[in-house]
């Protein structure tokens, strides 16, 4: 139990959405908090001087040991890999570490389907929020999505600061639940995961596990262990629900001896066809996606008639296979959100026609040569760009031509000059951005800005 009587504060690590959420939560609630940042850019963010006005007390542009080992709980930004010293300092005190996801989680009372996999999380979240919405239910859609769920509880527990001073006592949070929600959907990622101690979702998807944060991750195994802890805390009334397709996902489910029910989807049985029909999303992937989402919102309570207009309705997220122009017979399409190597080859897939594929970002570790298979027949030309282009352009040599590009503006031009009617131009990076770009958003929109100015140039 978090105390707010001993006189020892909760430490916030990391000042970005989930730390300055959670920050400002625990701080209405009575604790006291102190706040840590790296980033010395931090002191002019406004949202900072905001957790200053309310008596915060931060640290920025340096973690500090001692206000570590002296906390009474961290609480961790998913974003900040817990294996620095300040870190190992105060686990060595005994100092608990949690993220913001899992102190949420704890406390919702309604039902939790999470969602996570490697790819097509933000989708899913979505469309089970959606089908959930047009069922009738009032959502809380939050988690890596982007609205920590900690929000959640700044919602729904009203307790103020005033009440509090007036009785301090040791507590878990002062709850008057108004009960403004029936369900909560949440995205999670490894990352979260790995800082949950007791997180049990209702219904839990995992929709698949393919190399990904290798940079933060021992290994392979390590990042596969994460996303199956999804499960580790669930009883016989909840549900897990799994690609059919992870590898050994069998021997897995009895290794890590899962309690609750599981169904399988992507089973190569023909069900929800009608529903799957109803969809604009492109793709092989999607339909596995359209599946995992109408069994989740089903075990939810969701309606088929909710599940079918959710579906009708739904046109898809920017930065995913996002349709942006057709310039002279070339149509081109935003994957920005496809950072990793299975979610490129998963965009190549969905197209038909040949593909000149715009690729290359930060590293993560990936091995690109497993692309090799997947462009042959699929890709008549990639124009590599950013930190990795060398090195992607070393795994796959032979196998493709390839181009080098310095920047967006040269590979959309790049790429228009090297395609033909019916072609299609892909930006689909296998990358994260941040060479480049503040994220893949800002990636996407870079790549939408340029086709824009070549689209009034030619048409
Ligand atoms: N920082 C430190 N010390 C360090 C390292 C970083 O103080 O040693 C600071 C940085 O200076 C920065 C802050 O930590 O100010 C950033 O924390 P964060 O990266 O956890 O970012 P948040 O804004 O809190 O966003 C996080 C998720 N980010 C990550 O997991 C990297 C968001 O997912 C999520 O939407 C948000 O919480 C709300 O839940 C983003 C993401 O990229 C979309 N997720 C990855 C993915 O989808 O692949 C996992």
């Amino acid at each position: 139990m978090i105390s707010k009587s001993t006189g020892k504060y909760i430490l916030i690590t990391g000042l970005g959405r989930s730390g300055i959420s959670a920050a400002t939560f625990f701080k209405k609630q009575g604790y006291q908090i102190v706040a840590t940042d790296i980033n010395p850019a931090q002191k002019d963010n406004p949202k900072v001087a905001q957790l200053e006005a309310l008596g915060i007390k931060t640290e920025i542009g340096f973690h500090n040991i001692e206000t570590f080992e002296n906390a009474q709980l961290i609480v961790v930004s998913p974003g900040i890999a817990i294996d620095g010293e300040h870190f190992k300092r105060a686990i060595k005190r005994g100092v608990p570490i949690r993220g913001e996801f899992d102190i949420a989680a704890e406390y919702i009372k309604e039902p939790i389907v999470a969602i996570t996999g490697t790819n097509g999380k933000t989708t899913v979240t979505t469309l089970i929020s959606e089908m959930l919405k047009y069922s009738g239910f009032r959502v809380f859609t939050g988690g890596n999505i982007g609205t920590p769920l900690i929000e959640y509880l700044v919602q729904n527990y009203k307790a103020t600061t005033e009440e509090f001073s007036k009785s301090p006592v040791d507590t878990t949070l002062n709850s008057v639940n108004n009960k403004n929600y029936d369900v909560v959907v949440a995205e999670v990622s490894s990352f979260q995961l790995d800082t949950a101690q007791n997180f049990s979702p209702n219904a839990a998807v995992l929709l698949n596990i393919t190399e990904d944060h290798l940079n933060r991750y021992a290994d392979f195994n390590a990042y596969e262990d994460s996303k199956w802890s999804i499960f580790a805390n669930q009883n016989e009334k909840c549900h897990a629900i799994i690609n059919s397709s992870i590898e050994n996902c069998h021997k897995k489910i009895a290794s890590k001896n899962i309690k609750s029910k599981v169904i399988f989807f992507n089973t190569g049985q023909e069900i929800f066809t009608e529903q799957k029909a109803l969809s604009k999303l492109k793709g092989k992937h999607n339909q596995e996606n359209i599946e995992a989402s109408i069994i989740a919102a089903l075990s939810a309570g969701a309606s088929m008639e909710g599940i079918e207009t959710a579906l009708k309705n739904f046109n898809g997220l920017p930065h995913r296979i996002q349709y942006v122009a057709t310039i002279n017979g070339v149509d081109f399409y935003n994957d920005s959100k496809g950072t990793n190597t299975d979610a490129t080859a998963r965009a190549v897939e969905a197209f038909e026609k040949t593909t000149i594929l715009i690729m290359g970002g930060q590293d993560k570790n990936m091995d690109f040569s497993i692309l090799r298979e997947w462009f042959k027949d699929r890709v008549k030309k990639v124009v590599l760009m950013g930190e990795t282009r060398e090195k992607i352009y070393a795994a796959l040599h032979g196998s493709c031509d390839m181009i080098f590009a310095d920047n967006m503006e040269s590979a959309v031009r790049l790429s228009f000059e090297n395609a033909t009617l019916g072609d299609t131009v892909l930006l689909s990076p296998a990358c994260a951005s941040f060479d480049m770009y503040g994220n893949y958003a800002e990636r996407g929109e870079d790549f939408i800005e340029q086709v824009k100015k070549l689209y009034s140039e030619r048409s």
